[in-house]
């Protein structure tokens, strides 16, 4: 056959079938993908490893790679069983291009395996193909090795065998297309987070990636599974016992597995998965877990006489604070419900967890006295604590009354009332926040001055919390309350909270500090996306009665190139106070003209792992994330 037979297919049905099968994703891949930015492209790359990661929970591959290529597109490669190359009886064509072209075919058409391809958001294989310029499918099985090529999921040629191989495995090569995705090219870093958890969750499987552009490369490979997951989400925190508690056990065909490891401080950092997709709306295995966790330790402390005169009975919020814990649970028919379908339905899964966690843990106690002695310690400390944090918030609620109707004397409050139209401005500083209050639109711009640094909130519980002075403020002006039972993301006053501080490093600390109180304590005002920064000029760049402002230096020379640059001068911004109330409206707080940036909850491990770091008590990773990440932390993409 002459090279030129084999470009371009004929056009018969069998292309006209392809087109219709692919065509609603190429119509709108949002609904596919999510999105068509970063997110969706690198979930191309997830969806490609999911089919690899279906065929490792079959225990036929114990090896992943992906490579980023120097031409921007990417290969994954497994060395599972390979996509079947025979014919489809009916359509007349492999199995791969059936896979390939036919959206939900991409399964192993059965439902006895435990599958996480098509899972988030129901597609398949099929979905990156059609969202591809072009697309190489490699497939070493049946002695014979496999190749074919899609451009825009269209099929070049049949799929065909081009030499012998004893191995199986599957290799895909993409290209993401660029007349769908707004931005191309594919995060390092974003791919290595995902990867590194999957490699947790799939204890012993090795995931690699590698970089051509740079020759970056790492092997993520945990024969400690979510053991090792937890250790890295304790590893910027001091750990109350070296090995994490950790069993596994397969309970009516469902596979349970869970770590947990205390640690000196008072934040809960409990993650579940469900076929390891992140439930970060928690769901029946999740329930299961804390109602297990809280009966056993209530019950271990009692049966040894360990609560003394006085102390009640130990609550799940006592039992989980200085936890940082991983459920993990697989199952055959995942249904996964909530606004972002993170949350698992399945209920049988509520008491299939609560047994297999039950038993684990109370063994555990049984087998390690000290330890359990230590845990009880630690949750009736809590508890006391709570309780003093109780008294205190009675007597905080009397004094300024933290979530009634009078609000705290330095707010400049805005006029409308309907909380959707309303934004707060935290503003750094007396002298900055008596320029926002003369410069803002009084009608929905309202402006708390924040005196000094407020509190750190990773070191400290919640009763200390609530006698800083500041955190008060902010409690009573936001209207939400605060603590587990007492907050109410519903009643807050503002769906717009932006912090505004100074551009310099003290700055940055105290939008750190506010970040980090308002993602330990009010996470769902960050999950709702009502959290921003304001994005103040660093520069002013002026020339006779021209003047224009930069935010950040590009920007900055570009203008004094554009200028002329004799005669012009430059203003180098240090602080929001040396801007008078109309440049600082004009520049940072009008609606038309500003830029926010909104801080979101991409990934929740990630997160928890940067607050650590930046808030945690260890300085030396501190150090080194700051010098890695300077930029980064100035962008605060939490
Ligand atoms: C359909 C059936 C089988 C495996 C696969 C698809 C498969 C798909 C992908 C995608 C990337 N890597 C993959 N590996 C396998 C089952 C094959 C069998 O039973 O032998």
């Amino acid at each position: 056959m002459s090279e030129k037979e084999n470009q371009l297919p004929e056009y018969d049905a069998k292309q006209i079938q392809v087109l219709e099968g692919l065509d609603p994703v190429q119509r709108r891949p949002g609904m596919f993908i999510g999105s068509t930015g970063t997110r969706g492209l690198h979930h191309l790359v997830y969806e490609a490893v999911d089919n690899a990661i279906d065929e490792a929970m079959a225990g036929a591959c114990d090896k992943i790679s992906v490579l980023l290529r120097g031409d921007g597109s990417a290969t994954i490669t497994d060395n599972g069983r390979g996509i079947p190359v025979d014919i489809h009886q009916e359509q007349g064509r492999s199995a791969v291009e059936v896979v390939m072209t036919t959206l939900h075919a991409g399964g192993k058409f059965d439902n006895l395996s435990y599958k996480v391809s098509g899972g988030l958001h129901g597609v398949g294989i099929s979905v990156v193909n059609a969202l591809a310029a072009w697309l190489e499918v490699e497939v070493e099985r049946d002695g014979g090795l496999f190749t074919q090529r899609y451009e825009k999921g269209v099929p070049m040629a049949p799929l065909k065998r081009t030499g012998t191989s004893k191995a199986t495995g599957t290799r895909i090569s993409f290209l993401p297309d660029p007349d769908v995705f707004d931005v191309t090219e594919f995060s390092y870093d974003t791919l290595a987070q995902r990867l590194r958890e999957l490699a947790f969750l799939n204890r012993g499987l090795s995931v690699i990636l590698e970089e051509e552009k740079t020759g970056k490369k790492t092997e993520f490979r945990f024969d400690g599974g979510v053991a090792s997951f937890v250790e890295y989400l304790n590893e910027n925190r001091n750990v109350l016992h070296r090995e994490p508690i950790y069993f596994e056990k397969v309970k009516d065909e469902v596979i349970v597995e869970v770590a947990m490891q205390y640690n000196d401080g008072y934040v809960e950092n409990i993650f579940s998965f469900a076929n390891n997709i992140n439930t970060e709306e928690g769901g029946s295995h999740l329930s299961g877990f804390r109602a297990a966790l809280t009966r056993v330790i209530n019950d271990y402390g009692r049966k040894n006489n360990l609560f003394k005169k006085g102390d009640n009975s130990l609550s799940g919020d006592d039992v989980r604070e200085g936890l940082s814990a991983v459920l993990s649970v697989k199952l055959r028919e995942p249904q996964f419900e909530g606004q972002t379908k993170t949350k698992l339905g399945n209920s049988e899964v509520r008491g299939i967890t609560e047994s297999v966690v039950g038993e684990g843990l109370s063994e555990f106690l049984e087998e390690k006295p000290s330890v359990a002695k230590m845990i009880i310690e630690k949750a009736l400390q809590a508890a006391r604590s709570r309780e003093a944090a109780r008294k205190a918030r009675d007597l905080a609620r009397r004094k300024t009354a933290l979530d009634s109707g009078s609000l705290p004397g330095k707010l400049a409050d805005c006029s409308i009332r309907d909380p959707e139209q309303c934004e707060i401005y935290l503003v750094e500083g007396d002298s900055a926040g008596g320029s926002a209050k003369q410069g803002r639109d009084r009608r929905f711009q309202a402006i708390l001055p924040l005196k000094g640094k407020i509190l750190n909130v990773e070191k400290a519980r919640l009763d200390k919390i609530l006698n800083n002075e500041e955190i008060r403020t902010i409690i009573t002006a936001l209207g939400t309350g605060i603590g587990s039972d007492e907050f109410h993301p519903e009643n807050v006053r503002y769906h717009k909270v932006i912090i505004m501080t100074d551009a310099d490093v003290d700055g940055a600390h105290i939008r750190t500090l506010l970040l980090t109180f308002l993602y330990r304590h009010m996470k769902e005002l960050v999950e709702r996306g009502y959290v921003y920064i304001a994005q103040p000029p660093l520069y002013r760049v002026k020339k006779g009665k021209k003047e224009r402002y930069a935010y950040d230096d590009g920007e900055r020379d570009r203008l004094i190139d554009q200028f002329g640059r004799k005669g012009v001068t430059v203003q180098r911004y240090k602080g929001l106070g040396e801007m008078n109330p109309d440049q600082l409206w004009k520049t940072t707080m009008d609606p038309e003209r500003r830029t926010l940036l909104r801080v979101t909850l991409e990934d929740t491990v990630e997160a928890d792992h940067i607050f650590t770091i930046l808030m945690g008590e260890k300085v030396a990773p501190r150090r080194a994330f700051i010098e890695a990440n300077a930029s980064k932390v100035r962008n605060l993409d939490v």
